[in-house]
C-alpha cells in the first residue's frame, strides 16, 4: 500500500538542513532504456545545524544506486543505508565530496515528476519534490547551490539539449552522440533544477534590459508549432519591461528560454533560464486559439517570468512558505494583465475565481491557511488558497501601504533577502519596517483559514446630517481551527449622491473631509464608523475593487442594487451590484420553484439588462460581464442544501426567458459587433466578440431554427478560434441537426492539433443535453485522447466532473461512480491529476442525503483500494474526516 508513507509534515517541526550544498556537478546520460545520472556534490556541515551525529540522510526516490564515493573513495555497503526513500551515510566529515551514480527510466515515467518522456521529447519538472527522483539529494528549497549540468545523448534523436543557465560548451562525441555543458552562476534550490533534450526549433528575439544588457530570448517548441510563438514571445518582451518599470527588476542572466510540452501536470514552470511549459500556454495562433488562451498565455508567461525574482532569486525556506512566492507573483502578474488590458474587467475575472474557487475551498474539508500548518502531500496544497487568496493577502498590504510606500518595501524585500530562502514572515516584517506600520494583527491572514463575513448596517439620520455605518465580522470554524480572532480587513468605500456623485467624506472626529473615497481599517469583531456633513441619505459603494477577501452582507434593496449597477464610479461594484440582483431574482425563483409555484420573470432584472444593453456607450467587456449569470456552483454555495435539479432548471429557465424579452435587442447587439477582420487581440475587438457571442448564447435559448442557422453560419465563416468555439458550444447545447455537422466538421478540421481537440472534448463534455455521461465515456475510447495526458483528462473527465453541475450530481450516481472509477485508473498513472480530480467531490456535504450517500460510497471505494497514493489518499481521508464547518 502507497498510503504507509502517508505521514503528516507539520511547519512546526521545521529545523534547519544539516548540511548544505555549495556545488552540484550533474552528468545525465541519455540512453535509449534508461537514464544514468552522476552527481558530484560539494557538502559542508550547516554552522547553524542541531544535529548532533554526522550523519547526512539524502532523498531519493526511484532511483537504482550504482556507486557511492566519498572524497573519490568508493563506500563499501556498510558504510551507507539505501531504502526506498532515503540515502544515509552515517558517518560524513565536516567538508567532503560525494559523488553517486543512478540508473533511473524516464521512459516509463506516467507521472510526469522528476525526468521523464513527453512525445519524443526528455524534459524534466522538479517543483516540489521531483528531483529527488532524479538524483540522491537534499530535496528541500532552503539547500541553495551552484549548478552545472552535462548532458549526452543521440545527436539525431535529441540535437537540442538545454539546462538551467548558460552553455558553457558543446562537442561531438563517438557513435552519434554529443554532449552539452550548462553552467547556472546563481544558487538556487535543486527544485528550480530543469533539463530538456529533443528535436525542437526556437523562435529567437532579442530584450535590451533597463542598464543596456542585451538579452537572448528563446522559444522551443515541436517543428509543427513554429508559427505558433509569436503572441507568447510578445508577451515576455511586455512582462520584461513591466518589471523593470513597476519593481524595478531586471534579467539576471544572458538567455532566457521557454519549452513548450504537450504532457504537463500544470501550467508551467518557472525553472531558473530555462521555464517549461505546457504547450496550452505558449502556442497560439487566431484560428487555433481563443481569446481566453491568449490571454492567458500572456498571464503565465508573466507570471513564471516575474518568479525569477520572487521565487528564484527570493525563494520559500520550507513548503509551508510557498505563498511567499505563489500569492506575491499571482498580485504581480494580475496587475501586468490590468496593465495590459481593461483593470476593471481583471478584477472581476479575478474575484469571480475567488468567489467560485476559494471561498469554496475555504468552507470545506480541505480549508486551510494561505501558510498551511501541515501537510501530507505537498503537491495537493498549491491551490487557490495559496494561490489566489495569497495575492489578495499581498493585494490588501499595497493597499493599506499605498504605491510610494509598497514599493518602497518590495526594494527593501530584494535588497535584503536577494539570495536567500525566507518566510512569509520575513515578507510582511519589510512591509512593517519600509512604512513603519504594526501590520501584527494582519499577518492572520496567513494563519488563519476560512473566508470572513461582514455584516453592515447602515443608519442616517436627518437631524444630525450623519451616516453611520456598523461592521460585525466573524469567521467561520475550519478544520483545526475555531474562534478565529478578528482580522485586519482594509475596506474601501465612497458614499453616492442620489445622481450617483461621489460626496465628501469627513468622520465624526475630523476637522474637514478627507476626500471621497477611504480605505477604512477594521480590526474589531463589531466596530462603527460615523461620517458627518451629510444633506441626504446617500447609497453606499462598500468594498470597492473588492479591497478584502471577505463575504460582504450588506441588506441593499433592489433599487439600490440597479441603482449601483448603473451608477456606481468603481466598475468592480457596478459588476458586483449585477451579480447581486441576479443572484436574489434566482434565488427567489428557486423558491417558488421547491414551492411548486409557476416562475415568474421580475421585471426589475429585465429593466436592468434592457438598460445596460441600449447603453450606446457602455464599456463592451464590462457589459459582458454584468449580463452573465451566476454560475450553478455559486447558486449552490448560497443554499443551507444544494439544489441541484432546482437551480439547473430555474437558471435555465431564466436564460430563456431573459432571451425572449430581450430578443431584439439581443439580435441587434449581435449584428452591430459583426466579426471584423482581420483578428486583433486588442482589449476593444476582444469585448466586441465578447459582447456579441454572449447574445448569440441567449438567443440560441430560444431554440429558433433562424438562430440556429446563424450559429452555424457563424461557425463556418469565423476567421478566428473564439467566435468558432462560441458558435459551436452553444451548438453543442442544442438539440439541432448543425450540432453534429458541426461538431464533426470541427473533428475533421482539427485532429491533428491536440490542443484544438482538448476544446471538442471539453464543449461535448459540457454539454447540457441527454445522455452526456454516455458520450463522455465513448469520447475516452477516441484516437485523440488520453489519460497519459493531463490536458486532455482534464478536458474531458474534469470539465463533466466540475463544470456540467446537474449532469455530474444526477441522481441515479453515475456521475460519481465515473469520477472514482477515473481516480483509481488515473492514480496509478499520475497521482497528482488523481488527487486533482477526487478533490471535485470534496464538498459532498453540501448535498442532500441521497447524494451525501452515493459520493460517500464512491470515496470508501476509492479509500478501499489497496495501492491508493499519498495524494488521493489525503484527499479522499480529508474529504470524509468529521466536518468541522461546511458553511
Ligand atoms: N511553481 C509552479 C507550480 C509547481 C506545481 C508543483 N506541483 C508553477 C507556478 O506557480 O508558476
Ligand atoms: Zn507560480
Amino acid at each position: 500500500m502507497r498510503t504507509k508513507n502517508a505521514k503528516t509534515i507539520h511547519l512546526k517541526d521545521y529545523r534547519p538542513p544539516d548540511y548544505l550544498i555549495d556545488e552540484v556537478e550533474l552528468v545525465i546520460n541519455l540512453q535509449d532504456e534508461s537514464t544514468h545520472v552522476t552527481s558530484r556534490l560539494h557538502i559542508r556541515k550547516n554552522p547553524a545545524s542541531e544535529a548532533i551525529k554526522p550523519e547526512l540522510k539524502l532523498d531519493g526516490e526511484a532511483l537504482q544506486l550504482q556507486n557511492i564515493e566519498l572524497d573519490d573513495q568508493p563506500l563499501g555497503k556498510e558504510a551507507y543505508q539505501v531504502d526506498e526513500r532515503s540515502l544515509t551515510v552515517p558517518n560524513v566529515p565536516e567538508r567532503f565530496t560525494l559523488t553517486t551514480q543512478v540508473v533511473i527510466y524516464p521512459q516509463q515515467n506516467t507521472n510526469l515528476e522528476g525526468l521523464y518522456r513527453s512525445g519524443g521529447l526528455y524534459c524534466t519538472q522538479c517543483e516540489a519534490e521531483g528531483f529527488r527522483r532524479i538524483t540522491y539529494y537534499l530535496d528541500r528549497p532552503d539547500v541553495m547551490a551552484r549548478f552545472s549540468t552535462t548532458i549526452t545523448a543521440s545527436q539525431t534523436d535529441y540535437p537540442v539539449m538545454l539546462a538551467n543557465g548558460n552553455c558553457v560548451d558543446e562537442r561531438e562525441l563517438e557513435d552519434g552522440r554529443h554532449q552539452v555543458s550548462w553552467k547556472d552562476p546563481f544558487p538556487k534550490p535543486c527544485y528550480l533544477f530543469a533539463m530538456v533534450a529533443g528535436n525542437l526549433q526556437f523562435q529567437q528575439d532579442c530584450y535590451t534590459t533597463c542598464s543596456g544588457r542585451e538579452v537572448d530570448l528563446r522559444i522551443y517548441v515541436e517543428p509543427e508549432n513554429i508559427d505558433k510563438c509569436g503572441h507568447a514571445m510578445s508577451s515576455l518582451k511586455k512582462a520584461m519591461a513591466w518589471d523593470e518599470a513597476q519593481y524595478g527588476r531586471e534579467y539576471d542572466l544572458d538567455i532566457y528560454m521557454i519549452v513548450a510540452v504537450n504532457d504537463f501536470n500544470m501550467g508551467a514552470m518557472e525553472n531558473k533560464g530555462l521555464n517549461i511549459f505546457n504547450s496550452k500556454y505558449v502556442l497560439a495562433r487566431a484560428d487555433t486559439a481563443t481569446d481566453s488562451d491568449y490571454q492567458g498565455i500572456e498571464g503565465v508567461i508573466a507570471h513564471e517570468y516575474f518568479h525569477n525574482w520572487t521565487g528564484n532569486r527570493i525563494t520559500c525556506r520550507d513548503w509551508f512558505q510557498l505563498s511567499l512566492k505563489e500569492g506575491l507573483t499571482v498580485f504581480r502578474d494580475q496587475e501586468f494583465s490590468s496593465d495590459m488590458g481593461s483593470r476593471g474587467v481583471k478584477r472581476i475575472e479575478d474575484v469571480r475565481l475567488l468567489r467560485n474557487h476559494q471561498f469554496a475551498e475555504d468552507a470545506g474539508p480541505m480549508a486551510h491557511p494561505v501558510r498551511p500548518d501541515s501537510y501530507i502531500e505537498i503537491n495537493n496544497f498549491y491551490t487557490v488558497t495559496v494561490y489566489e487568496k495569497g495575492a489578495e493577502v499581498v493585494r490588501m498590504q499595497a493597499n493599506l501601504l499605498g504605491p510610494g510606500l509598497f514599493r518602497k518595501a518590495t526594494d527593501l524585500y530584494f535588497q535584503r533577502h536577494d539570495g536567500e530562502a525566507v518566510t512569509t514572515d520575513d515578507f510582511v516584517r519589510c512591509m512593517e519596517d519600509a512604512s513603519g506600520r504594526d501590520l501584527s494583527q494582519f499577518r492572520l491572514w496567513y494563519s488563519q483559514s476560512g473566508t470572513p463575513v461582514l455584516e453592515v448596517e447602515a443608519e442616517y439620520k436627518v437631524q444630525q446630517s450623519s451616516y453611520r455605518l456598523r461592521f460585525r465580522q466573524h469567521c467561520p470554524d475550519t478544520p483545526g481551527q475555531q474562534n478565529k480572532k478578528p482580522f485586519h480587513i482594509p475596506l474601501e468605500i465612497a458614499l453616492l449622491n442620489s445622481e450617483g456623485r461621489e460626496l465628501q467624506l469627513q468622520l465624526r472626529n475630523e476637522a474637514e473631509p478627507q476626500g471621497t473615497r477611504r480605505l477604512l481599517e477594521l480590526s474589531e469583531a463589531d466596530q462603527q464608523f460615523t461620517i458627518v456633513g451629510l444633506d441626504e441619505k446617500p447609497v453606499p459603494s462598500l468594498l470597492r475593487g473588492f479591497s478584502a477577501p471577505v463575504k460582504l452582507r450588506y441588506p441593499a434593496t433592489d433599487e439600490e442594487l440597479m441603482f449601483l449597477m448603473a451608477r456606481d464610479t468603481d466598475p468592480f461594484n457596478r459588476w458586483d451590484a449585477s451579480q447581486a440582483l441576479a443572484q436574489r431574482t434566482l434565488l427567489n425563483l428557486v423558491a417558488d420553484y421547491r414551492a411548486g409555484k409557476t416562475l415568474e420573470l421580475a421585471e426589475g432584472l429585465v429593466k436592468a439588462f434592457e438598460t445596460a444593453l441600449s447603453n450606446e456607450t457602455a464599456d463592451k467587456a464590462l457589459l459582458s460581464e454584468v449580463l452573465q449569470l451566476p454560475g450553478e456552483s455559486t447558486l449552490g454555495d448560497q443554499m443551507e442544501v444544494v439544489d441541484v435539479e432546482a437551480i439547473h432548471h430555474v437558471r435555465e429557465w431564466l436564460r430563456h426567458a431573459l432571451a425572449s424579452r430581450l430578443r431584439q435587442r439581443l439580435l441587434a447587439v449581435y449584428q452591430q459587433n459583426g466579426s471584423q477582420s482581420p483578428y486583433d487581440i486588442d482589449p476593444v475587438s476582444i469585448a466586441r466578440r465578447r459582447l456579441r457571442n454572449l447574445a448569440l448564447d441567449y438567443l440560441m435559448q430560444l431554440h429558433e431554427p433562424e438562430i440556429h442557422k446563424l450559429c452555424f453560419e457563424q461557425f463556418e465563416k469565423a476567421d478566428n478560434m473564439t467566435d468558432v468555439m462560441a458558435a459551436l458550444s452553444s451548438l453543442a447545447n442544442t438539440d439541432c441537426p448543425e450540432r453534429d455537422l458541426a461538431l464533426a466538421a470541427f473533428e475533421k478540421q482539427w485532429i491533428g492539433e491536440p490542443l484544438v481537440m482538448d476544446k471538442w472534448f471539453a464543449v461535448q463534455a459540457n454539454s447540457r443535453l441527454p445522455g452526456t455521461l454516455q458520450r463522455v465515456r465513448a469520447l475516452m475510447n477516441h484516437a485523440a485522447f488520453s489519460l497519459r495526458n493531463p490536458n486532455k483528462v482534464r478536458s474531458l473527465i474534469g470539465v463533466f466532473c466540475s463544470m456540467n453541475i446537474s449532469a455530474f450530481h444526477k441522481i441515479d450516481g453515475s456521475g460519481y461512480a465515473f469520477l472514482a472509477d477515473q481516480v483509481i485508473t488515473l492514480d496509478r498513472l499520475n497521482p497528482q491529476i488523481a488527487a486533482r480530480m477526487m478533490r471535485i467531490m470534496s464538498r459532498w456535504r453540501r448535498y442532500d442525503d441521497q447524494r451525501q450517500a452515493l459520493m460517500h460510497a464512491q470515496f470508501e471505494r476509492v479509500l478501499s483500494h489497496s495501492e491508493i497514493s499519498k495524494d488521493v489518499y489525503e484527499i479522499a481521508s480529508k474529504s470524509l474526516a468529521e466536518a468541522a464547518d461546511d458553511q
